[in-house]
C-alpha cells in the first residue's frame, strides 16, 4: 500500500470545484459555466447514465462467468464520461483509454463491439474515423500524444479557428498524469496552441496507487506551469462535466488552444476484474463516495423538478433490461476468430518474417489435430 501523506485520504476537492448539481440533486449555478438544458435533455442525460451503468454491470458479470478475459469497470465515473462525451460535436475527435465505455456510448460505438475486444475476439472493432473515436489505448498516457498530434494536423488542415472548427479530446487518468508522454503532450499542445482538451478523470487511484503519490498540488493546477488553463469539475455531476467540456472544446475549436479539465471522481469498483481493491483501500472511503453517486443525484433532481413520472422509469427499466439481454446473448454468440488471424493486422503490409511465423504457427496448430487423429 502506498500512502505518502500517511492518511491515505485523497486531497479534498476544495472551493474551486465547478458544480451545477449537488450530491442531493439541487441545481446550483456557476458564473462561468452554465448551460440551459431542456427537460428532454435532462431526461436524455439520465437515460445515458443508466444505460451506461447497465452495460458496465453486465460486462462485469460476463467476465465473472468466464465470458470475457478482463473488464475495466467505469462504475462511479458515468457522469464524467457522459457529460464530456455529450459535449462533443459530431466532427470532434476523442482519444480514449481502456475505461471510456461511457464516451464510446456517446460516440455511437455498440457496447457489444467493446465486449468483443475484452473477450479477445477482435483487436478493436470500430472504425475510428467513422465514430470519431480512436481505438482503446492500454499504454498509459500515450493517447495524449496521439491526440495532440492529431490536433496539430487539423490546424494544418485549416479546420480550426471558428464556430465550426474541429476540436480533440484526450482522456487519461490521475496515474497517467505522471507519465512522460502526458507531460510532453502538454508542452506540444501549449506551444503549438493545439485544439485539444485534456480530460483527466481523477478517480483517486492508479490501480493501487493513490493520487497523493502522483502529485502534491491539485492536478488541474499543473496546466498553469505549461501555459494553458486548467480547472477542476465535480466529475460525479453530469451537468457540470458537460458545461466545462463544452466550453473548453469551444475555446479549442475557435483556435484558443488547450485546456486541462480535472474531473474529480471516484473509481467505485476494482481497477479491473483482475484486481481486489479491499487489499489497499478502506471500505469507509467507498461508502463516503456512494453518497455522491452520479445517477442518484440526477434522479433526485429529476424528481424534485417533476420532470419524470413512474412511466418514465418503467420505460427506462425495460430499455435497460432489453439492452442487457442483447449484450449477454450477443457476447455468447460471438464466433471465435481463426487463431492465425492474429498475424493479419500487425502491419498495413505484412513482412516476410511475419509470414514465416504465421506458417510455423499453422504447422504447430495442425500438430494438435494430428495428435488427436492418432489417439
Ligand atoms: C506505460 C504503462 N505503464 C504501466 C501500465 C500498467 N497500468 C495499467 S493501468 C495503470 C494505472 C493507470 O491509472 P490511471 O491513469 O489513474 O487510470 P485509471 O485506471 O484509474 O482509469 C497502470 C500503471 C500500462 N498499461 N502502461
Ligand atoms: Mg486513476
Amino acid at each position: 500500500m502506498v500512502s505518502p501523506d500517511q492518511s491515505g485520504q485523497p486531497p479534498e476537492p476544495g472551493a474551486e470545484l465547478v458544480q451545477l448539481l449537488t450530491p442531493e440533486g439541487e441545481r446550483v449555478h456557476h458564473p462561468d459555466y452554465d448551460v440551459d438544458f431542456t427537460d428532454e435533455q435532462y431526461r436524455a442525460l439520465y437515460r445515458d447514465l443508466v444505460l451506461v451503468r447497465r452495460i458496465d454491470v453486465e460486462a462485469t458479470a460476463l467476465q465473472r462467468q468466464g465470458e470475457l478475459g478482463i473488464w475495466a469497470a467505469l462504475l462511479g465515473q458515468e457522469a464524467a464520461q457522459v457529460g464530456s462525451g455529450r459535449a462533443l460535436r459530431t466532427h470532434d475527435f476523442a482519444f480514449p483509454t481502456y475505461r471510456e465505455h461511457g464516451v464510446a456510448w456517446c460516440r455511437g460505438v455498440d457496447p457489444l463491439t467493446l465486449l468483443g475486444l475484452f473477450r479477445g475476439v477482435s483487436n478493436g472493432g470500430w472504425d475510428p474515423q467513422e465514430k470519431r473515436f480512436n481505438l482503446y489505448t492500454i499504454v498509459i498516457g500515450s493517447q495524449t500524444l496521439h491526440a495532440t498530434g492529431y490536433a496539430m494536423g487539423i490546424v494544418k488542415d485549416g479546420a480550426v479557428g471558428g464556430p465550426d472548427g474541429e476540436a480533440v479530446i484526450a482522456y487519461f487518468g490521475d496515474g497517467a498524469s505522471s507519465q512522460g508522454d502526458v507531460n510532453e503532450a502538454f508542452v506540444w499542445a501549449s506551444v503549438y496552441n493545439c485544439p485539444v482538451v485534456f480530460f483527466c478523470q481523477n478517480n483517486q487511484w492508479g490501480i493501487s496507487t493513490p493520487t497523493a503519490a502522483q502529485t502534491r498540488i491539485p492536478l488541474y493546477q499543473r496546466a498553469r506551469g505549461f501555459g494553458f488553463p486548467g480547472l477542476r469539475v465535480d466529475g460525479n455531476d453530469v451537468l457540470a462535466s458537460y458545461a466545462v467540456t463544452r466550453k473548453a472544446l469551444d475555446e479549442a475549436r475557435h483556435g484558443n488552444g488547450p485546456t486541462l479539465i480535472e474531473a474529480f471522481t471516484y473509481r467505485m469498483g476494482a481497477h479491473t476484474t483482475s484486481d481486489d481493491p479491499t487489499r489497499y483501500r478502506l471500505a469507509n472511503d467507498v461508502e463516503a463516495w456512494k453518497l455522491k453517486d452520479p445517477l442518484e443525484r440526477m434522479k433526485s433532481f429529476l424528481y424534485k423538478q417533476q420532470l419524470v413520472d413512474a412511466d418514465f422509469f418503467a420505460g427506462l427499466d425495460a430499455e435497460s433490461d432489453a439492452l442487457a439481454a442483447r449484450i449477454r446473448k450477443g457476447c455468447l454468440e460471438m464466433p471465435d476468430p481463426d487463431p492465425l488471424s492474429i498475424f493479419d493486422d500487425v502491419y498495413a503490409e505484412t513482412t516476410l518474417l511475419l509470414l514465416e511465423q504465421r506458417a510455423a504457427h499453422g504447422r504447430y496448430l495442425a500438430g494438435f489435430a494430428a495428435d488427436r487423429a492418432e489417439r
